[in-house]
């Protein structure tokens, strides 16, 4: 489905459903905070965003060069698979298709790894990471992403779960299998999609 855009927000298209709460889902009105191991605190000072894998030539940026690209604004829910449904969140930051302008990717690129700070990953295919609403968000609800929130930088996937939202992001790599992150090889599903309940695999 194409997202829509209204003043300049990018529309995420399960926002528009009838009925927003996915199956065996309940709504919270709170935002939980969520991941296993500690929460990192990263330094904007040494943070860098890099780019790898199967792309032509590899980049490393700067927090100020990641800042310094053009921004999105996006309107989506979250989805937990534990069970809550967040509605209405508004996020601001970089969207996957800036990393497009960026490197030029190989022909063997099938899929995404978003890497996390201390050994966290998230895969997603291509398609998915390169949906219009996707970015790695700066700011939630006009205040910057919290260290518990994932800072400086949070990826967000508004169509599957949200543990595929890796948090405190270091990197992306491209690679060509079809290799599992951290929760799909700890029993959660390969794709995550919370409207056909792909939880558990
Ligand atoms: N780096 C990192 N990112 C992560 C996780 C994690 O364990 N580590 N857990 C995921 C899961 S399971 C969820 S539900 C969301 C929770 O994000 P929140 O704490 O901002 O609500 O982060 C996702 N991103
Ligand atoms: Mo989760």
């Amino acid at each position: 489905m194409k997202e829509e855009q209204a003043g300049g927000t990018v529309i995420s298209p399960d926002t528009k459903r009838k009925q927003r709460v996915p199956p065996n889902q309940r709504k919270v009105e709170d935002w939980p905070v969520l991941h296993a191991g500690s929460v990192r605190n990263l330094d904007p000072a040494t943070w860098t965003f890099k780019i790898f894998g199967l792309v032509e030539k590899e980049r490393t940026l700067t927090h100020k060069e990641f800042m310094a690209l053009p921004k999105v604004k996006v309107l989506s829910d979250i989805h937990c698979v534990t069970g809550w449904t967040l509605l209405d969140n508004s996020w601001e930051g970089v969207g996957s298709g800036a990393i497009k302008d960026l490197v030029k990717l190989g022909p063997k690129a099938k899929f995404v790894i978003v890497h996390g700070a201390g050994g966290f990953t998230t895969k997603l295919t291509m398609e998915d990471f390169f949906q219009g609403d996707v970015l790695f968000a700066i700011s939630h609800n006009g205040k910057q992403i919290t260290p518990e929130h994932g800072a400086p930088v949070r990826l967000v996937v508004p169509r599957l779960y949200f543990w595929k939202s890796a948090k405190w992001v270091t990197g992306i790599e491209f690679v060509e299998e079809d290799e599992p992150g951290f929760w799909e090889s700890r029993g959660y599903h390969n794709h995550g999609d919370p409207w056909t309940e792909e939880r558990y695999s």
